[in-house]
């Protein structure tokens, strides 16, 4: 089977259903900064405007800043060899003798990642943690006598390490008896229940879009709206992807999103015939199309009823498959390959979420690391030197867009979309990257911006791009220059720029 087929079936049949919220359930899911209602007599320009406002909550805020998550795909597939299990798998299958969930943690935080996703439970239902509701689950198992528990194990490691712990929850489970019936919903909600309580905090909850047939040869319809009340609930602080209300699959599992990355996109749309069927005002969050190249464009808002921030989480494998096949071991990405991607994802504006399976031993494999050492090291080389903060002859007011954060900005008054920056360095500088940054708690403004260097008296022209958002980054052939001017050309109120940096790739 295919899966983006299947999920991108999924959603649309999702979507087509409506996930829907009643007004009361809708002031918990989002609140009055992360979205705005289109009035029918707004205009284009009041809705442009609007637009430009809408700001992340606090928990989406947190979330963009990690920049670099890891998902670990692990459970009854890595000792099947298989990518899907058909739920009738023999628990006495599980036996990772070395496990060691903390080696897992520091691998990925070595590597600059700040939280880790579980695949708790993956379609084939098997539990890595022993659920009260399910034999199917470690509890089953020979691993640590089936006193053992993967989740727990985990959370722990994360919280010694200090980084983020969210859970994969897959709604569509082969194993459950219950599966398509009224039943199901609670045994997904007790599930659930467990995850949020007993395993401390919980910073992502991550709902999976592939859906299909249970035991029964039925399928399930999902109460979205009571899993999400029961996350906000439990656990405020955590984001809810991607079949959910705060993060937004990207569209695509190659590790590459958008060039324009709106995280403002249209909420639609108030379903009249909804209203009338159960006399209350229903209201889908997600828009139509998540693979479209374009979501959020101006042409695109100003059809909205309705906006919302729903910012783009890139997932992607370090392998071929989601779980460890020993024959993939010579096909782990390269460090290049991995950079490639960190430039297309968190250098477009999204959340890098990388996965990193373990072997059936329970342990990250040696060529997994290795990529993920050479990642790293590259990273760190190229991003050391701001070239245009060191070369500066004064700072000034410059300061706010070179001081590493975010949150400190750089703004003209109100009505001036535009702005010029220009720096003027002490030596000629060799650079071939550019990295830009807005200020989210502003919002997200840039639609334009173009990179020049003089030469003699004439601005030459380096590169440009169109959205920045929480990062942008693009590469060009290396450039020497001493003086440089970024100019924001378009943009949807007066843009809020946090950063600018220039730099030089590292060799590999
Ligand atoms: C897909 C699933 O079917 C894959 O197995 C994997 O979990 C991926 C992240 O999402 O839809
Ligand atoms: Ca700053």
């Amino acid at each position: 089977m295919d899966h983006k087929y299947i999920r991108k079936l999924v959603f649309s049949i999702g979507i087509a259903l409506g996930i829907c919220f009643s007004l009361k359930s809708q002031a918990q899911i989002f609140n009055k900064n992360n979205y705005v209602t289109i009035n029918p007599t707004d205009d284009s320009i009041t809705i442009v405007n609007k637009a430009a406002r809408v700001t992340p909550s606090a928990r989406q805020l947190r979330w963009q800043e990690l920049e670099l998550t890891a998902f670990i795909h692990f459970g009854m597939n890595t000792f099947t060899n298989k990518e899907w299990g058909d739920g009738t798998e023999n628990p006495s299958l599980f036996n990772p003798k070395k496990l060691d969930a903390k080696q897992w943690v520091k691998v990925c935080k070595e590597a600059g990642f700040k939280q880790i996703i579980l695949t708790a439970k993956h379609h084939d239902g098997f539990c890595l943690w022993p659920s009260k509701y399910t034999e199917h689950s470690v509890k089953s198992s020979p691993w640590k006598d089936g006193k053992g528990d993967v989740v727990k194990e985990v959370a722990e490691a994360c919280k010694e390490y200090g980084i983020g712990f969210g859970i994969y929850l897959s709604p569509w489970d082969r194993n459950s008896k219950y599966f398509g019936s009224l039943k199901y919903n609670d045994y997904f909600i007790n599930q659930l229940t467990e995850l949020l309580t007993n395993y401390g905090r919980v910073d992502e909850v991550w709902f999976d879009g592939a859906n299909g047939e249970g035991p029964s040869g039925e399928k399930q319809v999902y109460e979205y709206n009571r899993w999400y009340e029961l996350i906000r609930k439990l656990q405020p602080k955590a984001t809810i992807a991607v079949s959910g209300p705060d993060v937004r699959w990207v569209g695509t599992e190659t590790g590459y999103g958008r060039e324009t990355e709106w995280s403002i996109v249209p909420a639609n749309e108030l379903s009249v015939e909804k209203i009338a069927e159960s006399s209350q005002k229903k209201v889908e969050f997600a828009p139509r199309d998540l693979m479209s190249k374009d979501l959020g464009s101006r042409e695109k808002i100003v059809k909205a009823k309705s906006l919302v921030w729903y910012p783009a989480e890139i997932d992607v494998s370090i392998r071929p498959g989601w779980f460890y096949h020993s024959t993939e071991d010579d096909k782990v990405k390269t460090p290049e390959k991995l950079t490639d991607i960190y430039f297309s994802s968190v250098g477009r504006n999204g959340v890098l979420l990388l996965n990193i399976p373990p072997t059936t031993d329970g342990l990250i494999s040696d060529s997994d690391i290795k990529a993920l050492d050479g990642f790293k090291e590259h990273l760190n080389k190229t991003f050391n030197t701001n070239l245009l903060a060191v070369g500066l002859k004064e700072k000034g007011n410059k300061n706010n867009v070179l001081d590493n954060n975010s949150n400190t900005y750089w703004s003209t008054k109100a009505k001036d979309n535009t702005l010029t920056v220009s720096f003027k360095m002490n030596n000629a500088q060799k650079f071939d990257v550019l990295l830009l940054q807005e200020n989210l708690k502003i919002g997200q403004r840039v639609e334009k911006f173009v990179l020049e260097y003089k030469v003699g008296k004439e601005w030459k022209l380096i590169t440009e791009g169109t959205t920045i958002g929480f990062k942008r980054l693009l590469r060009f052939p290396e450039v020497t220059a001493s003086e440089v001017r970024l100019r924001i050309l378009s943009s949807r109120l007066n843009p809020a720029l946090a950063e600018i940096g220039l730099y030089k790739q590292a060799a590999f």
